[in-house]
């Protein structure tokens, strides 16, 4: 089966707002008296909202009732909206346009798979909207990566199997629920961390799409 589609994970593959997302919750956690490490974040990259915030408090030793947990999560995420609203085509990580070039060229669909709620916004605040044949992002599903959810209603828009699909993650989450999806996955980050992905990369910066299909079909 050849590839006909490539999904994009969208935080830390298309733009930088893991760092934004880390600092949001980093000023939560301190405000509820603990802290959390860039390592522990690691393990929240992909996780949905309500997630992310269980795995916290859990850190923090802290059991809330639903109210005030909700209440958080709403904080959390008006610091994280504070953070991008200045965001513009300007952070578009390097080599994403270039590498997008080059899959139209190749005649490859194109997806978002993100569980980010903000997602819509983001890509129109960077002007990329229409660089995706369809766009699933944290309001039309309902479980979070590693489910595969995600990837398996983008494929599915897209109109093609799981075969015919790589997805490109920098997330430990979302390389799982790349290949629970049945998918070709390539990691974008280092492999000791990635270490699920088929292939990684520091970046799309370092990647072309020959390359990809090349390692896909081997
Ligand atoms: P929101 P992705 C994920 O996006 C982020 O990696 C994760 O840190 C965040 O908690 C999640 O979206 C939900 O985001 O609070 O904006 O709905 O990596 O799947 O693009
Ligand atoms: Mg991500």
């Amino acid at each position: 089966m050849s590839i006909n589609a490539f999904l994009f994970d969208l935080d830390g593959v298309i733009v930088d707002t893991a760092i934004y997302h880390y600092q949001a919750w980093k000023r939560l956690a301190n405000e509820l008296g603990f802290d959390i490490s860039e390592e522990f974040n690691e393990g929240l990259k992909g996780v949905s909202r309500t997630d992310s915030l269980d795995l916290i408090l859990a850190h923090g030793g802290l059991s809330l009732p639903e109210e005030k947990k909700t209440e958080l999560a709403t904080q959390k995420n008006e610091w994280y909206l504070e953070l991008v609203s200045r965001m513009t085509s300007n952070d578009i990580l390097p080599g994403v346009p270039a590498f997008f070039a080059q899959v139209r060229q190749a005649g490859l669909k194109t997806a978002l798979g993100s569980v980010s709620k903000n997602a819509p916004m983001i890509l129109a605040r960077i002007g990329m909207t229409d660089a995706f044949d369809a766009i699933i992002d944290g309001n039309k599903i309902s479980k979070g990566k590693p489910d595969p959810e995600v990837f398996t209603k983008g494929a599915e828009e897209l109109g093609v199997s799981a075969a015919e699909c790589v997805v490109f993650e920098d997330a430990v989450a979302g390389v799982e629920a790349g290949k629970r999806a049945g998918m070709f996955v390539v990691g974008i980050g280092t492999p000791d961390v990635l270490t699920k992905a088929d292939m990684v990369a520091l970046s799309l910066e370092k990647l072309t799409v020959e390359e990809i299909l090349k390692q896909a079909a081997a």
